[in-house]
């Protein structure tokens, strides 16, 4: 109601305004100031060096642009295939760069150049087919070759060899949230559907299905480091994307079918944590927050978290309210860790069992994890 409110005062204050303008110009009927429609050529030359200061402006404003936010662009990249896209990214950069640069310094030149002068005709100019074949062809041979260069790497990435040793992970994208369900011992995900969706089993996994049986479920992902990963995507209710930047990895998740990307991590959360560019933004982050904690301490709330990084996975389609906030932590272990963590989680299977069984222990307020050995000693001390 407020907002409808300004609106209607924004309106009547434009109307307001160009009426006022109206009067204005009715006072000045009768004056020798100039109101013809036609530029004199007073005007052609503010409009001419407009031109330049307009060619400085975003100059200017490049430059300005690319020491200001250059360096926030993504850095190294966590994947085997990441310096490929990366180079794809850099060369397009460049290529726009120089073209621009060139291409904008003439047009500003020759508007200004030929600016209307009083008595001064523009020549017919009908075509020279020797300058067009030379604009068509240059941009032409540029642009195929850039193509052909981005189909390579594209096939180059996005090929999965069905024979190559892999870690196959399923990516389930719902509104407004991730879950990952890892193959499992035999590698081989177990069918699922929609209709299959109960009480433990939210990603609708057929468990009559062998394959089914050793898949393990989790909301915080850990992958091996070296080894292909083999993400199939699916989502539930609309439109999302399996975003992972420092994997330089984004694919869509539609309702009704699996999409699918294979990457390989090469450095492990710990060792990119490492790396000198992202300790020195680490730093910069937590400067900002434990500044802002002042403030909010000063007013008698918590101060914030230090960060720390994580490798995220997030999603990449506008897909409802809550979007800015999906996400699912990626943890990259070394293979032996991998192998730990993998060892400690309960598969789904034994999940459904637990979760249908009644509680087999008396006292016991809830059904226990296999694994839950804190819980175990505890009832056992009963
Ligand atoms: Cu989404």
């Amino acid at each position: 109601m407020t907002s409808l409110l300004v609106i209607i005062v924004l309106v009547l204050l434009a109307v307001a305004l160009w009426q006022l303008t109206k009067i204005f110009d009715l006072t000045q009927v009768g004056s020798d100031t100039d109101s013809s429609q036609v530029a004199s050529d007073n005007d052609n030359n503010i409009q001419g060096y407009l031109m330049f200061g307009f060619l400085a402006f975003i100059y200017i404003f490049s430059i300005y642009g690319l020491f200001t936010w250059g360096p926030l662009v993504l850095h190294t990249p966590a994947s085997a295939h990441g310096a490929q896209v990366d180079n794809l990214m850099n060369i397009t950069w460049i290529l726009i760069f120089i073209v621009q640069a060139i291409t904008q310094v003439l047009l500003h030149y020759f508007a200004f150049k030929y600016r209307g002068k009083k008595g001064q005709k523009a020549l017919y100019f009908a075509d020279n087919n020797k300058l067009e074949a030379i604009w068509s062809v240059i941009p032409a041979i540029v642009l195929a070759g850039l193509i052909l260069y981005g189909l390579y790497a594209w096939t180059n990435i996005m090929f999965i060899d069905d024979e190559e040793d892999t870690v196959v992970v399923e990516l389930y994208a719902q509104q407004f949230k991730w879950t990952a369900r890892v193959a499992g011992e035999d590698n081989v995900l177990g069918k699922a559907n929609v209709r299959y969706i109960e009480g433990v089993n939210t990603l609708g996994v057929d468990m009559a299905d062998a394959y089914a049986q050793d898949d393990i479920v989790v909301s915080e992902l850990h992958i091996p480091k070296g080894k292909k990963i083999h993400f199939k995507m699916r989502s539930q209710d609309v439109l999302h994307s399996a975003y992972m930047p420092y994997f330089r990895a984004q694919m869509n998740c539609v309702p009704g079918m699996v999409t699918e990307f294979a990457f390989e991590p090469i450095y492990t959360t710990a060792e990119y944590r490492e790396l000198p560019y992202m300790i020195e933004k680490v730093s910069n982050i937590n400067a900002i927050r434990s500044k802002k904690s002042v403030a909010l301490v000063a007013k008698g709330d918590a101060a914030l978290d230090p960060y720390a990084f994580d490798y995220l996975l997030l999603c990449n389609k506008i897909c409802g309210a809550s979007h800015y906030n999906m996400q699912m932590k990626i943890v990259v272990d070394t293979p032996e860790d991998y192998k730990k963590w993998l060892s400690e989680q309960v598969n789904l299977a034994q999940q459904v069992k637990e979760a249908n069984a009644p509680a087999a222990v008396e006292g016991a307020d809830a059904p226990v994890k296999a694994n839950d050995t804190a819980a175990v000693a505890k009832i056992a001390m009963k």
